[in-house]
């Protein structure tokens, strides 16, 4: 199976969710209020947020849909056409070039949202495209974590640089920074500890590894990720607002994309924060990641 077949997979919740939704309230050969308000209140349900949901109600309402073409194609184009235009300004492919300079990223979320996993699969996206790359295991709270990562640095092939459980985080970061300077090794990817929100002492530390970074390179961090999971539901909104106060983002990854019907928050997300989307987890395997594209992202949404 394809990624991208995986992919729909993935959405087949979601999508069957709008599109037997959509076959049910479109009965008639035209578009009436009661019709549109049954339509804006499934996109509610599908978790697509209330702004974008009456927004595409309005769309809907003023395009005057010839009542002899088929309205149900009509309104999956109207839908296609508006998460195209949302998210293709959010599509950030460049992340994944070989730039040929320094770049320092700091991957962050609660616990168990798939960080680790993330950056085996971006990791390794990124040593094909040409990059030399140097994880840091400044996850160093749990023993069990430095090993995964660990795992993660031999199947990709990549170097790494860890030190003992309950090390400072942010020695571990500087180390890792210093290696890739000293190697002319081009990419750092940094794994942090999760929960972070309702720990201080482990926000603190967050924070830390992003000064301790600054003090080798001043424009670093050059990118701050923060990894939601996509079972999470209305929790991630919460995410989102917490750690962009603390370090401002550059990008997001979705998780566990095929594990649940709740595919709809994304486009939520990106009409509430715009913040670029780098790309979506689709399994655990190295593999099962899908760089973002709005079209395909639309396609496997509305099948
Ligand atoms: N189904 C699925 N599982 C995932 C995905 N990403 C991560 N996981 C699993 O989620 C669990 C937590 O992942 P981990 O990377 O350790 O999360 P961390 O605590 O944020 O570092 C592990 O069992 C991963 O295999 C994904 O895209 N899909
Ligand atoms: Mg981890």
């Amino acid at each position: 199976m394809g990624i991208f077949e995986k992919f729909k997979l993935g959405f087949k919740k979601s999508a069957e969710n709008i599109t037997s939704g959509l076959k049910e309230i479109i009965i008639k050969k035209e578009i009436d209020d009661k019709t549109l308000n049954e339509i804006e209140e499934l996109l509610i349900r599908s978790d697509v947020g209330v702004e974008a949901s009456s927004e595409i109600r309005e769309i809907i309402s003023q395009k005057k849909i010839d009542p002899n073409l088929n309205i149900f194609d009509e309104i999956n184009k109207i839908l296609t056409e508006y998460i195209v235009g949302i998210m293709k300004p959010l599509e950030k492919r460049d992340f994944f070039h070989n730039h040929n300079k320094l770049n320092i990223v700091l991957i962050s979320g609660v616990n168990g949202v798939g960080k680790t996993t993330t950056i085996g699969k971006i990791g390794k996206i990124l040593k094909e495209n040409g990059s030399k790359v140097v994880l840091s295991a400044s996850d160093t709270f749990r023993a069990a974590a430095i090993d995964q990562l660990d795992k993660w640095a031999k199947k990709i092939n990549v170097e790494i640089i860890k030190s003992e459980p309950g090390s400072d985080p942010a020695s571990v970061a500087f180390k890792a920074i210093q290696h890739a300077k000293n190697k002319s090794l081009n990419q750092v990817i940094i794994d942090t500890a999760g929960r972070l929100q309702n720990k201080k002492n482990l926000m603190d530390e967050y924070k830390k590894i992003a000064n301790v970074a600054k003090k080798i390179d001043a424009s670093a961090p050059h990118q701050v990720v923060l990894i939601l999971d996509a079972t999470s539901g209305q929790n991630i909104i919460n995410q989102v607002d917490e750690f962009n106060k603390i370090i401002p983002l550059t990008g997001l990854i979705m998780t566990k994309l095929d594990g649940t019907a709740k595919g709809g928050i994304l486009l939520a997300l990106a009409k509430k924060y715009k913040l670029p989307i780098i790309g979506l987890g689709l399994g655990e395997k190295e593999d099962d990641f899908q760089i973002f594209d709005a079209e395909k992202f639309a396609k496997a949404f509305i099948q």
